[in-house]
C-alpha cells in the first residue's frame, strides 16, 4: 500500500456512529484521533434507534463506521482497519507482542462487562461481589505492566485505546462510593492516571459526558443508583 493510499481519509470521508456513553465507541474515537484522521461523528439514541441505523447495523450496536465502501462494525476490527489504512501502526511490530496485546484487549472487553455487572448490582452484597471481581482483574492486568507510561510502552499504543474507557467509568464512581478499586495495584493505578492525562483519551467522550453517566446510572435502580440519589439528596 503506498502512503497516499494509505492517508486515503484525509478527506474526511468517514463517519463514526457514536452514543455518547459508550465505551467501545470511545476506542474507535481515540485511535481516530491518534491516527489524526478527519472524519465525522454521528450520534443516535440507543434507546431510540433511527431506521437508518437499523437498516445498516447487522447487531443493532455501536460503533459503526460508514465508509465509501462500505459499513464496518465491531470496535476491535474498526480499530484494526483504520490503523492499517494510516501510516505508522499502533500496534507493536513483533506478532507475538501483538497478539499478547490483542489478548489483553479481549481482557478489558470482559472489564467493561464486569463494570456494568457493578452498575446493576441491586444490594450492597452484590456490589462488593461485583468490586472484588473488578480487583481481581485489575491485579491480573498489574502483573501484565511494567515501568512503562503506559501498558507495554512510553508511547501510546492500540491497547491504551481500550483500557483509557475502562479507568473513566471510576472518576465517576468515585463521586458516589468510598470504596477503592485499586488498592492492590499502583502500576495499574497509575496507568489509570496517565490516560486520564491523554488528550486523545479526554476528548473521546462529548462535554456532557458525566451527567448523562450520572442519568444512566441512576436508572439502572441498583445499590449505586441509591448511594448517588444519597448523594443528592
Ligand atoms: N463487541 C462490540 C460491543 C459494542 C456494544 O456493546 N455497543 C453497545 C453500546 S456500548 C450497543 O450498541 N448496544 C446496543 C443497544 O444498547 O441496543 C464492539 O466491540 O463494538
Amino acid at each position: 500500500m503506498t502512503n497516499n493510499e494509505k492517508n486515503k481519509f484525509n478527506n474526511g470521508q468517514i463517519d463514526l456512529v457514536s452514543f455518547a456513553l459508550c465505551p467501545y465507541v470511545q476506542r474507535a474515537i481515540i485511535i481516530l484521533d491518534e491516527k489524526k484522521i478527519p472524519h465525522n461523528r454521528t450520534y443516535i439514541d440507543l434507546s431510540d434507534k433511527p431506521d437508518w441505523f437499523k437498516a445498516i447495523s447487522p447487531l443493532g450496536k455501536v460503533p459503526l463506521l460508514q465508509t465509501e465502501q462500505g459499513v464496518l462494525f465491531e470496535s476491535a476490527v474498526i480499530g484494526e482497519y483504520l490503523d492499517e489504512v494510516t501510516t505508522g501502526s499502533l500496534h507493536p511490530t513483533d506478532p507475538f507482542e501483538k497478539a499478547r496485546h490483542r489478548s489483553w484487549i479481549e481482557f478489558g472487553s470482559t472489564i467493561l462487562a464486569s463494570i456494568a455487572g457493578l452498575y446493576s448490582a441491586p444490594d450492597a452484597k452484590t456490589f462488593r461481589e461485583k468490586r472484588a471481581v473488578i480487583i481481581g482483574k485489575f491485579e491480573q492486568l498489574e502483573a501484565q505492566l511494567g515501568d512503562t507510561d503506559f501498558f507495554a510502552s512510553n508511547d501510546f499504543q492500540f491497547i491504551d485505546a481500550v483500557y483509557g474507557p475502562i479507568f473513566r467509568y471510576f472518576d465517576t464512581f468515585e463521586l458516589f462510593i468510598s470504596d477503592n478499586f485499586f488498592p492492590s495495584t499502583p502500576r495499574v493505578k497509575k496507568y489509570r492516571a496517565t490516560l486520564s492525562r491523554r488528550p486523545s483519551v479526554i476528548q473521546a467522550v462529548p462535554e456532557n459526558y458525566q451527567s448523562r453517566l450520572i442519568d444512566f446510572l441512576i436508572k439502572k435502580d441498583s445499590y449505586l443508583s441509591q448511594k448517588i440519589e444519597q448523594k443528592a439528596a
